[in-house]
């Protein structure tokens, strides 16, 4: 079965997607929501993509992703898949000559996220990787106001990212597998995005940590499990900020809560990223909780502003406004604090600090 796809004309981007599962449907939405025209979808067999077709409203299935890179309609690539397939399908499709987004982690390796990195750069394409919480406009506004000296110098932070949707022992997903999902699951699942937050808001490196991981269940449905359930960490910036992160999928209750809670000499400052409406500004005294509002926010919060006040924006903007930018940047027009491949090489960096400083049980130095 085809689904009519409607022409928004010449200068559309066209876009091509690998995979057909949640993360497809929230990338699909955004390439249609930023005036895309979806030509293709791969999958890794023709029953799933073409499934993955009919779910999307994409008019071709191919059940090789090799025929959607050598596609002369097809202009940017977004890449959905299991983690351990995202090097080598990047990799393919730069050497296609396609601009890419990848899902993170990029790699799941420090090495291959590097090489995908340096082949972004032969091509001279855009290649970005979905560090979304970025495009919250409460977080621009964070990260413009410690950029304006209105938190102060920053002494302490807190960051949490809980889940619970592999609490119980039946709850598996191939993320649990160490070969399609890589050496680290909860910390590069989820930890990777809370890393990359607290770096782009405070404009600061993580320069040293000291990480505990725990996995709960060895065995998940039959699968042995050697990635971690939990990850707790402790952290240092390179102004000398101390911090804790804790990182969990077996939270009860907790679906997708990404907090981080900046203590500056001046003001404090918390983004909840389930409340995303607000940031609540600490102070001695006076302490607020801000609302979004166009009228009142930083003008790159403001940027990013697609509904007025009081219409509740959510995941689904954020990813919009991601996915917009991407096809800004592919315009060769700005698009400030786009993640690309380098931060997906930064992830992979940490994630690996996190897990040798937990199988060392030491404090690791974070490379630059
Ligand atoms: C599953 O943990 C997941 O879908 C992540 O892979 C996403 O990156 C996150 O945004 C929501 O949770």
């Amino acid at each position: 079965m085809t689904t009519e796809v409607i022409d928004i004309g010449v200068d559309a981007v066209h876009t091509g997607l690998v995979g057909g599962g949640f993360m497809a449907r929230v990338h699909a939405a955004a390439a249609r929501s930023a005036g895309a025209r979806l030509t293709a979808v791969a999958s890794s067999s023709r029953d799933r993509a073409e499934t993955a077709a009919r779910e999307l409203g994409v008019a071709r299935a191919e059940d090789d992703a090799a025929r959607l890179f050598a596609a002369s309609d097809v202009d940017v690539v977004h890449i959905c898949t299991p983690n351990a397939t995202h090097a080598p399908l990047a990799a393919a499709a730069l050497a296609a000559g396609k601009h890419v987004v990848c899902e993170k982690p990029l790699a799941t390796s420090v090495a291959d996220a590097r090489a995908l990195v340096q082949a972004a750069d032969d091509a001279g394409v855009v290649a970005a990787v979905p560090f979304v919480y970025r495009y919250h406009p409460m977080v621009r506004e964070a990260r413009a106001r410690v950029a304006s000296g209105r938190v102060g110098t920053l002494l302490t932070l807190e960051g949490t990212y809980l889940q619970d949707w592999m609490l119980r022992q039946d709850d598996d997903d191939w993320r649990a597998d160490a070969a399609t999902g890589g050496a680290s699951r909860a910390f590069a699942d989820i930890g990777s995005h809370l890393c990359d937050l607290v770096e782009f808001v405070t404009g600061e490196r993580i320069v040293r940590l000291a990480a505990r991981t725990r996995r709960v269940f060895d065995e998940r449905r039959g699968r042995t499990v050697t990635n971690e359930d939990v990850a707790a960490v402790l952290i240092e910036t390179e102004s000398g900020a101390l911090g804790t992160l804790l990182v969990s999928q077996m939270a009860p209750g907790r679906k997708n809560a990404l907090v981080i809670e900046l203590h500056g000499s001046r003001r404090s400052i918390r983004f909840d990223q389930e409340r995303p409406e607000e940031l609540w500004v600490g102070a001695r005294k006076g302490s607020r909780l801000t609302l979004r509002d166009p009228a009142t926010a930083s003008p790159d919060a403001a940027r990013l502003q697609s509904l007025p006040a009081g219409h509740p924006m959510g995941y689904q903007d954020a990813f919009d406004g991601f996915v917009a930018d991407v096809y800004r940047a592919i315009a060769g027009e700005p698009a400030d604090g786009l993640p690309t491949f380098a931060d997906g090489v930064r992830a992979a960096v940490v994630t690996d600090a996190v897990l040798e400083s937990a199988e060392r049980r030491s404090w690791i130095e974070v490379p630059a």
